[in-house]
């Protein structure tokens, strides 16, 4: 008899499938479509895969799922919050569905939350699909949800915030703004001396042009920069990296001690203080090129790989 690899496993049903650059894609059996709009900013999908549980889609880009949502709202939020003594203020900027809102207000010392996300839409389908991953953070009287540009709100903001979060969609479309250096600066003004900002910055492997591009504007206005990774099954590629910046503070060296004692009361399930120290850890031709502030493609693919998105 002779067995075939590539016996489809999931004979009914459709597909959804990424392909950030050419040669890759990255696929899901859907189970069933929930939902499916558009947004005055960006097409709105909701489906049911079976790996992911409920997924939720912005313009074809994978945006977060029930299943693995835990791990890049634990990996952008408590690195960031758990280098620091008592942070009190926190800017979310995008992260409509409020999964890393909720992981904000579980530090206790924080007194206020302000959340700017464009597009109304996005909170809205994601409170009626995936309630799970705000899980009530927007009814939290500390915080106060903003539906507007976030590079505008910063660059207008007089607060000083002690946490500066950027959970955007790819730099492409409406988040474009949010990896430009004139928006790294209006961060670095509104966040406080010893404060932290750390920003999503996508695949390592698929999108280095796009992470070496921000890692360099980024460093032109913090003094510390660190890229840490993350493995995120429903993202493309998989490993995801985050840039964090400070004034000063060297984030993969607080240490574990202290993270432990900040997390006291925090339930994860993939952020630990050991975790949060081998984040930081980066294969050597990532970080060289990282460091070396290389204009274009950084990633682990060869460049010509990288630039045919
Ligand atoms: N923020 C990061 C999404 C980037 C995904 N990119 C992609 N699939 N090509 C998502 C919002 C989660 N709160």
């Amino acid at each position: 008899m002779e067995l075939s690899t590539h016996e489809p496993v999931f004979p009914l049903g459709r597909w959804f499938a990424e392909a950030p650059i050419q040669g890759f894609r990255q696929g899901y059996h859907v189970r069933r479509e929930i939902y499916q709009g558009r947004s005055p900013y960006q097409s709105i999908q909701v489906i049911e895969t079976d790996l992911l549980g409920t997924t939720l889609i912005l313009e074809g880009a994978v945006q977060t799922s029930s299943v693995d949502e835990h791990i890049y709202h634990e990996m952008l939020v408590h690195p960031a919050l758990c280098a620091l003594a008592a942070p009190r203020t926190v800017l979310v900027i995008g992260g409509g569905d409020g999964g890393a809102l909720r992981r904000v207000l579980e530090h206790p010392t924080v007194e206020r939350a302000v959340q700017v996300e464009l597009d109304r839409a996005v909170v809205d389908t994601c409170l009626k699909y995936l309630p799970e991953i705000s899980a009530g953070a927007f009814d939290d009287p500390r915080v106060e949800l903003v539906i507007g540009d976030g590079a505008r709100y910063l660059a207008e903001t007089n607060e000083r915030f002690d946490a500066i979060l950027v959970d955007s969609t790819d730099p492409v479309g409406p988040a474009e703004a949010l990896f430009s250096e004139a928006f790294y600066r209006a961060a670095f003004r509104a966040l406080a001396e010893d404060g932290v900002f750390v920003t999503q910055s996508g695949s390592p492997l698929l999108m280095g042009a796009e992470l070496g591009k921000a890692a360099r504007q980024l460093r032109r206005v913090f003094p510390v920069v660190a890229p840490y990774l993350a493995s995120i099954p429903s993202y493309p590629g998989v490993i995801w990296s985050f840039l964090s910046a400070t004034k000063g503070k060297d984030l993969a060296a607080v240490p574990p001690a202290e993270i432990e004692r900040r997390l006291e009361g925090i339930v994860t399930r993939y952020y630990t203080p050991a975790m949060h120290q081998a984040a930081f850890v980066l294969p050597a031709d990532l970080a060289r090129s990282l460091a070396a502030g290389q204009d274009d493609a950084v990633g682990l693919l060869p460049v010509s790989a990288a630039v045919s998105r």
